[in-house]
């Protein structure tokens, strides 16, 4: 191995001073040479000007070396890239956990009114989370996720965005597509799948979508959206509109392939696409430290060339701020900006899930009360003096019955028909469908008990 490097470096040296007097092709052939590439690779017109660029190497001999992709310093020393850096990746925070701001921060001023409708909007989350989860419990939905402990995530990230902006969510964002204005009703008849529902009930419980509030219908496998999320963005780009894609995911999702290929797509594409991940230390029962070996999510940004920040996602302000930040960037330079939520999933997985059994209960404890995102940015606006105990109950008592009155009113209406399982992804029905559809109906003639009664034909 010492040997090689040995002929690499005094190759090198030879071919720097045969440089200048050889032609385009002729100085192609050595440094593809001296650099152990195919000669039969083919470079682009961009590619070629920067390897035969005579300012190389002018002032400071052999310390800088033109390759495919532009310079790069030459060094005799052999010295591996550590895998880690010594210090992690900062957070940006604004509030500590009193609701005080940081001394020095700098942040996106917020007025009384949109800090209002930010904190009644954390609160309608946690009410409808803990209501819904509960009505899975009793029996009357089939599952229910929810996002307890990220609802600032979910809230300040949406209120820094633009309804131009095109969401690709993961599962745990409903509080986004409400800030769009998603009602609360239409959460209900999604979850019961009842013939209100956009997409009929096709769905499980918890994949909302609307087009028009520009939100994209999650889908099940993970980290589908994440390279959507860049197709839509280049198409904004061609476009040439004023907005960009969002896209939502957790960090168990960045251990896809999809992840990693839709970074390296956007930063290549110059895509408008702000990348939100969530980091909240679990995906189900697997913990971070058996996802991945590198400081988080941020520190991946920089290996694909993407400009990246991390930041206290259960401090409403510094989301609001950075994913403000992010947007403006993202549209105004054309180009990807990824952002790092840290938090942590206080809640079970889903109603299929029993955290306990993988977590100390104690350390849920502990998020969900000293580090509740709720409480911190109720302490910020409490003391602006924008809000307090009254209004608190009377917030908490109007949504219990909002979120009620939707639960009773979604569950009596009626499911949609078998018929719609056939329709919608074909303008005209094919054959094959049309054989099924029949069949389907044939066989719940046959055996009427059993089929849910409730479900027309
Ligand atoms: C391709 C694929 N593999 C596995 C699953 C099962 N699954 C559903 S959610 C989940 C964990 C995802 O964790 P993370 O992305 O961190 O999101 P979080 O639930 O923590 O918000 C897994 C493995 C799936 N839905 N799709
Ligand atoms: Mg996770």
């Amino acid at each position: 191995m010492m040997g090689f490097l040995k002929i690499l470096f005094s190759n090198c040296k030879q071919t720097h001073r045969i440089a200048s007097k050889k032609t385009l092709s002729q100085f192609h052939s050595s440094s593809i040479t001296l650099v152990g590439f195919s000669s039969t690779r083919l470079l682009s017109l961009k590619e070629q000007s920067s390897l035969f660029d005579e300012n190389d190497d002018d002032t400071n001999d052999f310390q800088v070396m033109g390759f495919p992709g532009g310079k790069v310093p030459i060094t005799s020393q052999m010295k591996f890239i550590s895998e880690s850096s010594e210090k992690r990746l900062p957070c940006y925070r604004v509030l500590d956990d009193d609701g005080y701001p940081l001394p020095g921060t700098i942040f996106e001023e917020v007025s009384k009114e949109l800090a209002i409708k930010m904190y009644s909007s954390m609160v309608t989350l946690q009410t409808m989370d803990t209501i819904f989860y509960e009505a899975q419990r009793q029996g009357r939905l089939s599952f229910y996720l929810t996002t307890a402990g990220e609802e600032a995530i979910n809230i300040a990230s949406a209120a820094a965005l633009s309804s131009d902006d095109f969401v690709l969510p993961q599962y745990r964002e409903v509080g986004v597509i409400l800030w769009r204005g998603y009602p609360l009703e239409q959460v209900a008849n999604q979850l019961f799948g009842n013939k209100f529902d956009y997409g009929k009930g096709r769905q499980m419980p918890c994949h909302h979508g609307s087009n028009e509030l520009n939100y994209l219908t999650v889908s099940s496998p993970i980290a589908t959206q994440i390279p959507q999320a860049v197709g839509v963005a280049y198409s904004l780009k061609m476009e040439k509109k004023e907005a960009c894609a969002v896209t939502y995911f957790g960090d168990g999702s960045t251990s896809e392939g999809d992840f990693h290929a839709a970074l390296n797509f956007a930063a290549v594409l110059d895509a408008p696409v702000v990348f939100i991940c969530r980091n909240n230390g679990w995906a189900i029962s697997t913990p971070i430290n058996q996802q991945f070996r590198s400081d988080g999510i941020a520190s991946k940004g920089q290996a694909y060339g993407v400009r990246s920040i991390r930041v206290d996602g259960n401090d409403a302000l510094a989301t609001y701020s950075a994913i403000r930040a992010a947007r403006k960037m993202a549209i105004k330079e054309q180009r990807p900006i990824l952002v790092e939520a840290m938090t942590y999933r206080v809640a079970h997985h889903s109603t299929s899930d029993d955290s306990t059994k993988y977590r100390p209960v104690e350390e849920i404890e502990h998020w969900k009360t000293a580090k509740s995102p709720i409480s911190k940015f109720r302490k910020y606006i409490q003391r602006n003096g924008w809000w307090n105990d009254e209004n608190e109950s009377e917030l908490r008592r109007d949504i219990r019955k909002q979120v009620l009155e939707a639960i009773q009113a979604a569950e009596k209406v009626e499911k949609p028909s078998l018929t719609d399982l056939f329709t919608d992804v074909y303008d005209k029905m094919p054959l094959n469908l049309q054989d099924q559809e029949k069949s389907v109906k044939d066989a719940v003639k046959r055996s009427p008990k059993e089929y849910p009664s409730d479900v027309p034909i």
